[in-house]
């Protein structure tokens, strides 16, 4: 593109934003250096962001007059709630309309006999485990980022978490959505019906479709009963193929509400940051498990686990929480990983396969990461109980990003190929966004693909909604 087309262009945008200030003269819009660096980008620190503008509706209406506009200047929009995301998706590098829900952050209802609570889309998903509280009820979706990242963004991306092996993904806590669409058009999907076999639900589409098929603008949440009284385990387990194995014990006797794995690069990260030893020996791999423990034969039960594990040789050591503060203290080692990782600006897997297909995918992905990956602190932990591994890779100081990430994507792609032979996915809970996108057909078939493209294509005939994500 020359010069002038590119200013030409640049004046038009600038025209297409006065407009939108003329039409909405209440919209809060943002076009300062600092906010459009900040609300630019998501915790993917590899895009430089460059957004057109800001704006931080306060109302359904606004966010129906912006997508309007947005559609007849033919501007894309990118939707942000915490931009905790890891995979590129709410970035805007390329001159795009972002819309922060950050003013859009209220419970606005909360039924006791349907036991929902109405909530906008940037509120924190702390602040929704907060109200569900209220009412002695809980939203069970729960993982570390809960401080700062928004509901909008957890049903964007199907978020999961610490506790889905007892309660599944966001995707079972929705009981409605409202959607504005491409058009401006305002969409009540589902209405916090359990029952519904009325054809296709848009609902479960909109979920997990990373804004490419429209804007959260509110969302009707399942709440359930808290759990009973809970123990946390920490184990240390002398090698990779014994952790499926504790999974199972565990498993059998005990009812789990988390079953998470970290390795001994992790701890040693994580002590660095500031948390405390478990042991005085160092383990090849760590697991934390939580599990109702009420009363005394499940308190019992949980150390006759244990026990057996360290006869059959499955674990080396353990420690049971006696308190609240101590099952706090045993999951940060596993909460604390993300964060004490963030500095050496890692690259990023998060994979899954069926629990069935642990074992083995384990070893192969195991053998491939070391044979790749020689020259790289490569930290492994996540979800293993219900099939979703995380892989950070640690950057070097000294090595230029570009080429550190193209050493990983060269790797990524042979991971992608490992897990299409397991059947696995390349995403099994951050959402394919701008970092995925490569991968996507060894998780998905061409004939899915095209239908996604085609369901896109429905919804956002001009594709405006947070384009270049998922897929291009
Ligand atoms: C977690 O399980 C998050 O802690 C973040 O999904 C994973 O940092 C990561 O790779
Ligand atoms: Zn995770």
């Amino acid at each position: 593109m020359t010069g002038n087309a590119s200013s030409a262009e640049a004046s038009a945008t600038v025209g297409a934003l006065d407009e939108l200030r003329r039409a909405q003269p209440n919209l809060r819009l943002l076009t300062a250096a600092a906010d459009l660096e900040h609300y630019g980008r998501d915790w993917t620190r590899r895009w430089t962001p460059a957004p057109l503008a800001i704006a931080l509706p306060a109302t359904i209406a606004e966010v129906q007059a912006i997508a309007r506009w947005a559609n007849v200047q033919g501007i894309a929009i990118v939707p942000s709630g915490g931009r905790t995301g890891l995979s590129g998706g709410a970035v805007a590098a390329s001159g795009e309309l972002v819309v922060s829900f950050e003013r859009m952050n209220r419970v606005l209802d909360f039924n006791p006999v349907d036991r929902t609570l109405t909530v906008q889309p940037g509120i924190a998903l702390e602040a929704v485990h907060k109200a569900a509280a209220e009412y002695g009820l809980i939203y069970p979706v729960d993982f570390a980022a809960r401080g700062s990242c928004s509901i909008g963004g957890n049903i964007s991306t199907n978020a999961g978490g610490i506790r889905v092996i007892r309660y599944g993904n966001t995707r079972e806590w929705i009981a409605g959505l409202k959607l504005v669409t491409a058009n401006g058009d305002l969409l009540e999907l589902n209405r916090g019906l359990i029952k519904n076999s009325s054809g296709y639900d848009l609902r479960q589409l909109v979920i997990g479709a990373e804004g490419t098929l429209g804007l959260v603008v509110e969302a009707t949440l399942r709440l359930t009963d808290p759990p009973p009284a809970s123990q946390v385990m920490l184990f240390a387990v002398p090698e990779m193929s014994a952790l499926m194995r504790v999974f199972a014990a565990c498993r059998k006797r005990l009812n789990l509400s988390a079953f998470e794995f970290f390795t001994d690069r992790a701890l040693h990260h994580v002590l660095a940051h500031g948390a405390q030893k478990p042991f005085d020996e160092i383990s090849p791999y760590y697991v934390v498990t939580e599990f109702d423990a009420a009363d005394e034969a499940q308190q019992q039960a949980a150390l006759e686990v244990f026990e057996q594990c360290l006869n059959d040789g499955f674990v080396n050591d353990g420690v049971l929480s006696q308190s609240d503060a101590q099952a706090a203290a045993l999951w940060r080692l596993r909460e604390g990983i993300t964060e004490s990782l963030a500095p050496y600006k890692p690259y990023k897997n998060d994979i899954s396969v069926r629990i069935s297909a642990v074992p083995d995918f384990l070893d192969e992905m195991s053998s491939l990461l070391t044979r790749e990956y020689p020259q790289f602190d490569v930290v492994w932990f996540g979800h293993i109980g219900d099939g979703n591994l995380h892989i950070n890779v640690l950057k070097p100081a000294e090595l230029a990003d570009a080429d550190f990430v193209a050493q990983c994507e060269r790797v990524t792609k042979l991971l992608s190929e490992v897990l299409a032979r397991h059947g696995g996915s390349i995403s099994a809970e951050h959402g394919i966004g701008l970092v995925k996108k490569p991968y996507l057909a060894g998780t998905r078939s061409p004939a899915e693909i095209e239908l996604m493209r085609g369901v896109r294509r429905v919804f956002d005939p001009h594709g405006l909604m947070n384009p270049g994500k998922l897929f291009d």
